[in-house]
């Protein structure tokens, strides 16, 4: 198999980073993972002032045992959201009460911020015209990103984060990882995050 070249580019923090994540034909094993709740309030860091606001979602090792096993770190993947229809974005795809978003979360720690909790937080890749807490959210988490890191100051952690989204932007248009319910070319079977509850817990 020829190589081809993985684009790349710089963040201060972290030198040269790689754009792309996994080969072409779409997430390896185990990805991917699925997580899925309620949107809960956050540290109220204010991150949506940074302009990075992480929906927040809980961390149970009951109904996700493989959470805590994973390492701590940046993923990506896709976001199902159930808006009511009163939410201004309100716009779900045909079929479903569901609305999809490619995202970037962070899992673990923060060392930048030293919490003593292991949290979920989802940078949903959209912009919304109103918050959304309560509403059910679920994710289908397709790679791994980079390692949580400590650093000098929040310039460097907010350019590494939109670092991750252009990374997960980039990744996740090719068909293999674009999920089909989207129904504009994307070949991979995503039917979970749009399914009705009581399918999808069965
Ligand atoms: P908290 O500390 O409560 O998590 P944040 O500043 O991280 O507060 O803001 C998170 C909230 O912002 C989410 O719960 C959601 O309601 C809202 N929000 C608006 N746009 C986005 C987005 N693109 N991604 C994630 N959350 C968003
Ligand atoms: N916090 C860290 O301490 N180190 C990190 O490397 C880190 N990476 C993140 C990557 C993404 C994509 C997201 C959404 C969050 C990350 N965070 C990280 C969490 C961040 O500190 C938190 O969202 C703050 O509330 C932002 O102000
Ligand atoms: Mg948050």
């Amino acid at each position: 198999m020829s190589k081809e070249e993985i684009p790349t580019g710089t963040t201060a923090a972290s030198g040269l980073r790689p754009l792309l994540i996994g080969p072409s034909s779409g997430p390896e094993p185990p990805y991917p993972y699925r997580m899925s709740g309620p949107v809960i309030s956050g540290f109220g860091r204010g991150s949506k002032e940074l302009g990075i606001p992480t929906a927040n979602l809980p961390v149970d090792n009951s109904l996700t045992p493989w959470i805590s096993s994973i390492p701590s770190g940046v993923y990506f993947g896709w976001a199902s959201l159930l808006l009511p229809p009163s939410h201004p974005n309100y716009s779900p795809a045909s079929n479903t009460s569901w609305s999809m978003f490619p995202m970037v979360m962070s899992i673990g720690y923060n060392p930048f911020y030293k919490n003593d909790t292991r949290s979920a937080e989802v940078h949903v890749l959209h912009e919304f015209q109103a918050d959304f807490y309560g509403t059910d959210m679920r994710l289908l988490i397709m790679g791994y990103i980079r390692d949580e890191k400590d650093y000098k100051g929040l310039d460097d952690l907010v350019e590494d984060i939109t670092f991750d989204c252009r990374v997960a932007r980039q990744s996740l248009s090719r068909p293999g990882w674009r999920v089909k319910e989207l129904g504009d070319g994307g070949q991979f079977e995503g039917g979970w995050l749009v399914e009705q509850e009581e399918k999808a817990s069965l």
